[in-house]
């Protein structure tokens, strides 16, 4: 039996991003982008695979949308591709990429699902890349804005729930700090690591306004990427590595939007001899007030002082338990300790669950279908722990699984399967996995 409680009105969903599911890359006078170039060059993905074609979903999205009709599902959150926009980043609108958000939209509120956009989930136009690197160039804030307002002019007489950007501690990390994922370079810059940061919260805050000004009754909101972390010990060395961790990780993009600053320990400790480029008032556009928080919950970390991440100067320790495909220990009080923190600590106004999810190595069974019973334990699990935040007094409003589809996986290509739908890419079959099954019947409370 279920203990849970979620209130009337509460939104079930399942998130996306349009790199990873649309495919159609060449289509209606798409441009290029960096995960293209990325993807195609020989190393960076595993088996050199690319999202050229991806779940098609571009062209199968009526078929999809009626999946999450029949899942009872009532949100969707999707990300919008810049690069169908403006294919050079700026200039010329591409009407075919706004129209078929457009039809998107349209479809699902003729299903009586609602949309969710998120305006950047990775996918930077090549073009803003060759000019100055990036994110790592100031004038690619007025570039966001100017796509932000196109875009929320354009779909904003249906669109209500808008997020500027999705996980920019993972893209700036792994885009501009490791290299693991587009744009790939330069390895272990601190200097231009910091400033694409910076540009994308900056970029963020100035954006804020302009949905608001665009978007009659408009929610505004920003993902962020969030990992509970505790310390291995009591030992000073240990906790001072936690916290650093957390300040690596979380509060250098919760602070500044909350709080309008980075924090102290982090540009006294480990950035101590680099900083961020902010300019007079910087940060108080970053603080720009928001109507909800985008919470990406997977893993939970125990770490101590060591040189496991030497940058960071610390080291895991992999307790006893399950981990997922992707080598992330499922640990669902750590969605609790997450949410009842960032309550605590930012109190915004609403919460979102934006992602939470799983990859398991999911088969079609001889009865055609898939039984995924480690991934309905594990959103049982979450679920649980979501339902015991609301109880305690957080404004958890939704909840949207990662992800509707399996799909490309970034650097790991199509090998990790984090849907509730799988996909058969040669046929592009989607068959409901039993998860998808559990998840119809937690949205239209009759789980048991
Ligand atoms: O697939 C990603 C998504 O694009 C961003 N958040 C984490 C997911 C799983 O790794």
């Amino acid at each position: 039996m279920t203990d849970w409680h979620f209130p009337p009105g509460f939104i079930w969903g399942t998130a996306t991003a349009s790199y990873q599911i649309e495919g159609a890359v060449h289509e209606d006078g798409r441009g290029v982008s960096i995960w293209d170039t990325f993807s195609h060059t020989p190393g960076k993905t595993l088996n050199g695979d690319t999202g050229d074609v991806a779940c098609d979903h571009y062209h199968r999205w009526p078929e999809d949308i009626a999946i999450m009709q029949a899942l009872n599902l009532n949100g969707y959150r999707f990300s919008i591709a810049w690069p169908r926009i403006f294919p050079q980043g700026r200039g010329a609108v591409n009407q075919k990429g706004l129209d078929f958000y457009s039809r998107l939209v349209d479809g699902l509120l003729a299903a009586g699902i609602t949309p969710f956009v998120t305006l950047y989930h990775w996918d930077l136009p090549q073009a803003l890349q060759d000019e100055g690197g990036g994110w790592a160039r100031r004038g690619i804030v007025d570039d966001f804005v100017n796509y932000a307002d196109v875009v929320s002019r354009a779909l904003g007489d249906r669109v209500k729930y808008w997020t500027t950007f999705n996980e920019i501690f993972v893209f700036a990390t792994q885009g501009y700090l490791t290299g693991e994922m587009a744009p790939g370079a330069p390895i272990l810059d601190l200097d231009t690591f910091l400033a694409a940061g910076h540009h994308a919260l900056l970029a963020h805050g100035r954006a804020v306004p302009v949905l608001r000004a665009n978007v009659p009754g408009a929610q505004v909101g920003i993902v962020h990427y969030t990992q509970a972390i505790e310390a291995a010990s009591d030992a000073p060395e240990d906790v001072a590595a936690a916290q650093r961790l957390d300040g690596f990780m979380n509060r250098w993009y919760l602070d500044p939007i909350y709080k309008g600053e980075y924090p102290a320990d982090m540009l006294n400790g480990l950035y101590a001899y680099f900083r961020p480029p902010i300019q007079p008032g910087d940060l108080d556009a970053i603080r720009a007030p928001l109507d909800f928080q985008g919470v990406n919950f997977y893993e939970r970390s125990i770490v101590g002082e060591g040189s496991d991440l030497p940058f960071i100067n610390i080291r895991y320790v992999r307790p006893e338990g399950e981990y997922t495909a992707m080598g992330w220990h499922v640990y669902p009080p750590g969605l609790y300790d997450m949410l009842t923190r960032i309550q605590r600590d930012y109190a915004p106004k609403a919460i979102y669950v934006t992602e939470n999810g799983a990859a398991f190595a999911d088969e079609i069974a001889p009865d055609g279908s898939v039984h995924d019973e480690q991934r309905v334990a594990y959103l049982r699990g979450y679920f649980q722990q979501a339902a015991r935040a609301i109880s305690d007094g957080v404004p958890l409003k939704g909840y949207f699984v990662w992800s509707l589809l399996d799909n490309f996986e970034w650097a790991h290509g199509y090998d990790k399967r984090f849907g509730v739908v799988y996909v058969d890419y040669p046929t592009q079959r989607r068959i409901i996995k039993d998860s998808g099954y559990f998840l119809a019947q937690v949205a239209a409370g009759t789980a048991k």
